[in-house]
């Protein structure tokens, strides 16, 4: 997916790295129909696939990672999930931006600036109507983490909605761990399935640098890591999803092998276990 960015490199993130992976990866793109507003209803189909995909993958009691492609794939990540689990889910969204504009609100256009906004509920009525009418994910069980690039009109609705923002300044304040563990106690309820959303561009642009839109001063990749590799252990963890991974700015694959590691722990943690014996909602 690389019609919701300004930059036709993100849509080129999966391609790259699929000679990595063997057979159980199922690549499906969107790349052609323009930018921002034209490119509504390339995303939307793009979108509709790959909700039946991942709500398709639960339902083999497999565990779904969704490498992006720029942040818009996440309407349908999300979408698929929550139609699985039947409703709105917790999601940890790590992220220099908010994602949580409309059509009405942004300034570019640009879909992928969306997604969140989206997932609860606002914007537009298609994207928002994904598998199924009303929000796919509850804002009072969602995070937005490593927050330091945004503009006020979307920080009002995340607000309006009472949706907990860590921002970068925060976390720098407080330390990673301690704001890292608050905000799980938000996003798992103990009971209810949650998500984790990785937008690579929430980490350091110095030792990540493979990201479309960088932002100085971010997130710590290896606490980052380590903190998603312990949560993997987590039954009620159900998807994981890596977006705007850009080889074109990558430098010296560091970016693609970070991606590469993470799915390598996802498959040694999870590859054998059916999530569906020991997790159903
Ligand atoms: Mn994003």
């Amino acid at each position: 997916m690389g019609s919701g960015s300004n930059d036709l490199g993100a849509g080129l993130g999966p391609i790259s790295l699929a000679p990595h992976f063997n057979d159980s990866l199922h690549l499906i793109s969107e790349n052609r129909s323009g930018r921002a507003h034209q490119a509504l209803p390339g995303i939307l189909e793009f979108n509709m696939k790959l909700a039946s995909l991942t709500s398709l993958v639960k339902s083999k009691g497999k565990f779904p990672v969704v490498l992006g492609g720029d942040h818009s794939c996440a309407m349908g990540t999300w979408s698929g999930i929550s139609d699985f689990h039947g409703k709105p889910l917790g999601l940890l969204w790590i992220d220099a931006h908010m994602d949580a504009h409309t059509f009405e609100t942004s300034e570019t256009g640009n879909i992928h600036g969306m997604p969140l906004a989206t997932l609860m509920g606002y914007g537009d009525k298609e994207l928002s109507q994904l598998m199924f009418e009303g929000p796919k994910v509850d804002p009072a069980r969602t995070v937005l983490f490593g927050v330091r690039s945004f503009e006020s009109s979307e920080a009002k609705l995340l607000e309006q909605l009472q949706v907990r923002v860590f921002f970068m300044g925060e976390i720098l304040s407080r330390g990673f761990e301690v704001c890292w563990n608050e905000a799980l106690a938000i996003v798992d309820s103990g009971k209810e399935a949650f998500g984790v959303s990785l937008d690579l561009d929430g980490l350091d642009p110095k030792l990540i640098p493979g990201v479309g839109t960088p932002v100085a001063l971010g997130l710590s990749a290896q606490k980052v890591y380590e903190g998603l590799i312990h949560l993997l252990e987590n039954p009620r963890l159900s998807a994981l999803e890596i977006v705007e991974y850009n080889p074109l700015h990558d430098r010296d694959f560091v970016t693609g092998n970070y991606v590469l590691k993470l799915c390598d722990q996802v498959e040694k943690i999870l590859g054998n276990r059916s999530h569906s014996k020991e997790f159903q909602i």
